[in-house]
Order: C-alpha cells, then sequence, then structure tokens
C-alpha cells in the first residue's frame, strides 16, 4: 500500500536535545526560537565516487543530525552560534553579497553556502536579519555528510525564515549545488538522501532527473558503523577534487575515442548513454583506449586537441591547478565497476534470494578493494579497520562516504553484532588511548533515519 512521503513540517516533540538548544538560544539570544531546522548525515553502503560522474548510488539517513533554533531579528545581519565551543560566533552583514573564502573553509562558510543557494533561487536582494544557534553531532570529516547536513539545515532554515516553500527534490538540487561554493565539487548524494529519506528504508538515488526509489535491506542483518578516528577535511585539501577532475579528462578521452562531439561531455556516465554501451562494455572500452601510466598534462593536450588554457580553466579546479599527472585508467575502471555494483546490490535487495547476505557482503568488499586500490581514497587506518570489521564476523566492510580517512560500513548477521562490536573494540579501539576516548561516538549500529524537517513549537 502507498503511503505518503513524510512532510517537512513538524510539531515539536518533546526532546531533550531540542530543549537543550532553546536553552542555548535564550542564553545567546535572549528571546525563543520562532522554529528549528534539522537535516540528517548519512551513510553510503554502496555506490563511491560515482554520483559526480551521473551514476547512482545507494545511501540511507542516520539518526546523527545537525540541527538549528532560528529567530528574526532586526539587526540586518545573520548571528551564527554553535553549542561546541570549537566553532566560533560570527556575524555576518544582510547588505553585502555572501562571499565564502573557499582558501579557508570554516564551518560558518558552510552554513552561508545553504543561505546563498536559497537566495539565488529566490533572487532575495535583502535577506532578513536571523539569529541561528546550530547543534550537530554527526561526526565532522569522517564521510558520514556532516558538511551536507550543515548546508541542507541551512537551506532549510533561510527558505522557512524568507517564508518560502519548496519541494524535498528542488531543496536537495539547490543544497548539492551551493554547496559546491565551499570547493569542493561533489555530487547530489549527500543533499538528496538528507532530504528525502524516510524511516526503515535505504534509497536508491538516480540523477538526473533527481529520483530516489527505496531499498528494502535484507532482514537478518545490520549496518554497523566505525570510525577509524582520521580526519579528512575535503575542503581543504585537493585529493576529492583531483579525483572529479580525473574523471573529466577521461570521459574526454573515451569520447574522443569514439568520435563524440566533446561539446557538454563532463561526466562518465554521459558516454555509454551517448553510445548505447552497457557498463560491461565500458569497462572493456576503457582497457582499449587509457593506459595504466599515469597521464602527463602533455599527453591530455595533445589527445584531445586542447590548449593548455583550455585545460586549465575547463577541467581542472582552482585547488587542482598544481597537479602535473593524472590516473585515468583506474579511475575510469573503479567508476564503471562500482555503478554496476549499485545496480546489483539493489537487484539482490529486491528479488532477495536465500544468499542475499552473502551476496551483499561480496559486494561492498569489492567495493571496497576498488576504492582502496583503483580510486586510492582509502588510507592505512580504514584498511587496518575494514580488515578488523572482516575478521570479526562482517560479511562485508567497505569505506564509505569520500574516505582517505573516517568511517568504514560493515554489514553484520544481526546474531552476532554483539560478539562483532566486542571484537572491533579490542582489536581497533583499546589498544590506543585517543581512539579508545572516541569509541562511544566511532562505533554504533545505524538503522536508516529520516530525512530533513523544520520543528514548530505545538
Ligand atoms: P564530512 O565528510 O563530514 O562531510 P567535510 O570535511 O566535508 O566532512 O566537512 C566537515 C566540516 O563541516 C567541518 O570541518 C566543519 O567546518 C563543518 N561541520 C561539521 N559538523 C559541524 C557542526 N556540528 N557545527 C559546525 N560545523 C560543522
Ligand atoms: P563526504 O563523505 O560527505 O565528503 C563526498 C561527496 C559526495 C560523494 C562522496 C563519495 C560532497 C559534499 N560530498 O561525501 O557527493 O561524492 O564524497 O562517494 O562533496
Amino acid at each position: 500500500m502507498a503511503t505518503n512521503p513524510p512532510k517537512l513540517k513538524v510539531a515539536v516533540v518533546d526532546d531533550e536535545r531540542l530543549q537543550n538548544l532553546k536553552n542555548a538560544f535564550e542564553r545567546q539570544f535572549g528571546g525563543s526560537p520562532l522554529f528549528y531546522a534539522c537535516a540528517p548525515g548519512r551513510v553510503n553502503l554502496i555506490g563511491e565516487h560515482i554520483d559526480y560522474c551521473g551514476f547512482s548510488v545507494l545511501p540511507m539517513a542516520i539518526e546523527q543530525n545537525v540541527f538549528a533554533a532560528v529567530s528574526l531579528n532586526h539587526s540586518g545581519t545573520i548571528q551564527l552560534a554553535n553549542v561546541n565551543p570549537l566553532y566560533n560566533q560570527i556575524t555576518v552583514s544582510c547588505s553585502e553579497e555572501i562571499v565564502i573564502d573557499r582558501a579557508n573553509p570554516k564551518w560558518y562558510y558552510y552554513f552561508l553556502c545553504g543561505v546563498k543557494g536559497i537566495q539565488e533561487k529566490f533572487g532575495i536582494t535583502r535577506l532578513p536579519g536571523m539569529s541561528c544557534v546550530v547543534d550537530g553531532n554527526v561526526p565532522p570529516s569522517s564521510g558520514l555528510s556532516s558538511s551536507s547536513a550543515l548546508v541542507c539545515c541551512a537551506g532549510l532554515v533561510t527558505m522557512e525564515a524568507n517564508q518560502q516553500s519548496l519541494s524535498k527534490v528542488d531543496l536537495a538540487e539547490i543544497c548539492a549545488k551551493c554547496e559546491c561554493y565551499i570547493g569542493t565539487e561533489g555530487g547530489g548524494m549527500d543533499q538528496s538522501i538528507s532530504f528525502l529519506a524516510e524511516k526503515g528504508t535505504a534509497k536508491l538515488i538516480e540523477f538526473e532527473p533527481l529520483r530516489p526509489t527505496d531499498v528494502r535491506l535484507p532482514d537478518g542483518a545490520m549496518f554497523v558503523i566505525s570510525n577509524c578516528c582520521v580526519e579528512m577535511n575535503k575542503a581543504a585539501s585537493s585529493h576529492f577534487n583531483i579525483r572529479v577532475v580525473e574523471c573529466r579528462i577521461a570521459t574526454k578521452m573515451l569520447a574522443q575515442a569514439k568520435g563524440l562531439d566533446q561539446n557538454g561531455l563532463l561526466k562518465l556516465a554521459q558516454v555509454p548513454k551517448e553510445i548505447n554501451a552497457s557498463l560491461e562494455e565500458m569497462l572493456a572500452l576503457v582497457d582499449e583506449v587509457l593506459h595504466p601510466e599515469p597521464y602527463s598534462q602533455e599527453e591530455i593536450f595533445k589527445v584531445l586537441g586542447i590548449t593548455s588554457q583550455q585545460f586549465s580553466t575547463e577541467l581542472l579546479t582552482a585547488n587542482t591547478q598544481h597537479v602535473t599527472h593524472f590516473k585515468l585508467h583506474q579511475r575510469a575502471k573503479h567508476v564503471y565497476g562500482e555503478a554496476a555494483r549499485v545496480l546489483r546490490f539493489k537487484s539482490v535487495c529486491d528479488c532477495a534470494p536465500p544468499d542475499s547476505i552473502q551476496l551483499l557482503g561480496d559486494l561492498m568488499n569489492q567495493s571496497h578493494v576498488s576504492c582502496r586500490d583503483l580510486y586510492e581514497c582509502s588510507c592505512p587506518e580504514l584498511d587496518q579497520l575494514v580488515d578488523i570489521c572482516l575478521k570479526s564476523g562482517a560479511v562485508g566492510s567497505r569505506l564509505t562516504g569520500a574516505g582517505w580517512g573516517g568511517c568504514a560500513v560493515s554489514m553484520v548477521p544481526s546474531d552476532k553484532v554483539p560478539s562483532f562490536l566486542q571484537a572491533v573494540r579490542k582489536a581497533y579501539y583499546l589498544p590506543d588511548p585517543r581512539r579508545a576516548a572516541m569509541e562511544k561516538q566511532s562505533l554504533f549500529v545505524s538503522k536508516p533515519g529520516g530525512g530533513a524537517a523544520i520543528y514548530l513549537e505545538k
């Protein structure tokens, strides 16, 4: 039976965290909040680094989220504070253009990305004054999308403060676009699941057009998140954008080899569409066209017939101008292989054969190997943690999110979860005092959570 999707606006429930946030707001700004907005982080079950190539991904929202308490003010400024003293207070004038400093990605710039996205959508020339206190509990820089939860929360805050209304799909698309102002040229996975998630179900997220489909996860298994305790801030480094750029160049190279018109082709998913090829055929084409040795800039200019100026402005990003060599074969192999694994994962969930758990676990393990060896987005600690998870009873385990640190997601038979948690604790967290101190927020079972919402006082 079809059920209505959850509403964006809900009445405030009796919630201790909200009450604490309300108290913090009153201490900070005097009056009571007018409304609250909340957006969750996510765990990606499979489909890594392929959203910005145009391929579908399979995440679910997690319980951890970013909340904001908000009121309107008459000061002509946006006043932002955070319950976490690590994140400084800031005041921004409503009469000046919002400028995001990519070279210095401070927390409030993520919030301002969301504000700017909504401002541009509605052509708001002067934003109303707002006072906001933010409280987030998504582990930062750990692949669980704390940044997008913050951007989506800010987008929702700005929409409500300006008495505007948007669908969840529009909000997801606006927030995916405006998060790029911070400098990371990601796809739309994080913002889409943050808005479109529904409690109890993972989602296949397709792009262009954005479309979520429920994915029923198998009975008899649970998903456990474990953080390797290495943080990797994506906007403050160029790892992420180097991969984005490598995928763009690989797209151009494959398109060139097939004699396609290069105009508008920047995503690996566009090539199979243009030539009507399957993902398996694309994997063979990659072997045929691209060599495994890194490509120099000169070789790329020559093959594509472009100038260094065109290369630098049309393909590189601001923070990848210094890169001289690009691995195209390995990155394209990962992307087409991972896109195929997402479709197989969804199909196993839909058909639910008796060996579902084993099949899904195998796909997760293949995904990790591909991320580690072809996409080179893991790190030694994360590989060690994945290894420990598999030895501790997981059927499948893989890095989740951008990588280079952060979290692994493991699929564990439900009856083995207690012994799994104990074994991972003993092997990864307890031997190291820093990890041991972070264990409570670093190792936990996660069930599919609900999406972003605005909360109003009853
Ligand atoms: P992630 O993988 O979690 O999205 P990023 O490195 O892309 O990680 O973004 C992390 C950044 O997001 C942090 O450095 C911080 O600026 C911001 N952020 C995350 N959580 C919060 C929070 N609770 N309050 C303020 N800023 C936050
Ligand atoms: P995280 O792990 O939240 O930084 C990033 C991108 C996603 C996706 C994944 C890798 C952003 C905001 N998010 O996620 O779009 O590409 O990496 O699958 O850039």
